[in-house]
């Protein structure tokens, strides 16, 4: 199995291209500029204040511009400059965490769509952009699988926020013709996702567990999703933008899963023996010594859930040629080893 490191192959460009990144510090942002680094380009990336932490996760090779997208003078003053050009610019800087949107609905909407526009407002040439949409606009969609065509009905201050970014990228495209791809990336995770998601949040706490049997809690662990390996679908953002027609694509795996099973897959993977006893709320999972686990909790549910995702990523697979290869079991695999590994407690013969 090919780990982020080993799926990229060095077709290098002969002629360097020139991409701009935004939220290059996300598990995304970091892993497409591996991908454009290892092809040749030449990446900028916006960061909204140079901070050592930040600066630790972005490869010496790529420039920085400090502004801030919420700040139209700033981003102006930054990129609207003559003679500045971008081949590439990937919008990909938002605030993606959807259960801390139902408590800061402003904040999520001045990023993703404020943010949006000011993006495409400040530039000083519009060339070939990506912009970062999301199975969640679907909301929780009634029948599956979703493709391109599906209705949006979005069910979260950060679903609303995309979907408002999203048309707002659609009418540049059409209305003034620019070249604006939408990749409607379903959940997509890795060893570098942060641990607020759900499925790092698990194999980071299990690892913990192990380490210092310390429990955990969980919301909603019927909520069913689609989840693929996120190095595979930066590379389909980095197709689309090699496409000659601005459109939009799903990116999926086709696969539906529940974070229960990811959950149960994960501790198989840890060489956790479980057991589980209680309903609902009461849930909980307990080692073979009858320790607790983790424990289901009532507050971590969500206002309301967007799940039932299943994608159809046909036409990405017949105009691009994209197709995911890491199956849901070997994601877990993935994740839960190096967590494992980050703490010293993976064992060979796993
Ligand atoms: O939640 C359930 C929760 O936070 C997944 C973002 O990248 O993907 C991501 O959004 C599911 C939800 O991701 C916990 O109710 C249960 O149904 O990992 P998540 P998300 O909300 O699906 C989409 C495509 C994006 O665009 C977003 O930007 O897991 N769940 N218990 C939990 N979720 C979390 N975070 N924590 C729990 O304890």
């Amino acid at each position: 199995m090919g780990n982020m490191y080993e799926l990229w192959g060095g077709d290098c460009l002969s002629e360097s291209k020139t991409a701009l990144v935004t939220g290059i510090t996300g598990q995304d942002g970091r892993l497409l500029t591996k991908l454009l680094l290892s092809k040749g380009y030449e990446v900028t990336g916006i960061l909204r204040k140079v901070v050592g932490r930040d600066m630790n996760v972005i490869p010496k090779s790529v420039e920085i511009i400090e502004a801030d997208i919420t700040d139209y003078a700033s981003l102006k003053n930054a990129l609207d400059v003559p003679g500045m050009y971008f081949d590439e610019v990937y919008h990909l800087a938002a605030q993606s965490d959807v259960a801390y949107s139902f408590e800061h609905p402003k904040e999520t909407y001045d990023i993703n769509i404020n943010g949006t526009l000011n993006l495409l407002s400040a530039l000083h040439t519009i060339s070939n952009v990506y912009f970062a949409g999301t199975s969640e606009l679907y909301g929780q969609p009634p029948t599956k699988p979703q493709n391109e065509e599906y209705p949006m009905r979005p069910k979260s201050p950060y679903a609303v926020s995309k979907l408002a970014a999203y048309w707002t990228c659609r009418n540049y495209r059409e209305a003034y013709k620019e070249h604006i791809w939408s990749g409607i990336l379903f959940n997509h995770e890795s060893e570098i996702r942060g641990k607020r998601f759900v499925t790092r949040k698990i194999t980071s706490s299990i690892a913990q567990f192990l380490e210092n049997g310390r429990p955990f809690e969980l919301g909603n662990l019927e909520a069913k999703k689609d989840w693929g390996y996120a190095p595979e679908y930066v590379e389909g953002m980095w197709r689309m933008l090699q496409h000659d027609n601005a459109t939009d694509y799903v990116l999926g795996t086709g696969e539906m899963h529940t974070v229960r099973e990811f959950l149960e897959e994960a501790l198989r993977v840890a060489g956790i023996d479980f057991t589980k006893a209680g309903n609902g709320f009461e849930e909980k999972y307990y080692d073979e010594r009858g320790k607790v686990i983790v424990s289901v909790n009532f507050e971590m549910y969500r206002p309301s859930e967007a799940d039932n995702y299943m994608a159809d990523a046909s036409k990405a697979k017949r105009e691009l040629g994209w197709e995911p290869k890491t199956k849901f079991k070997d994601l877990v695999y993935i994740m839960m080893k190096n967590d494992l590994q980050q703490k010293n407690l993976y064992a060979v013969n796993n």
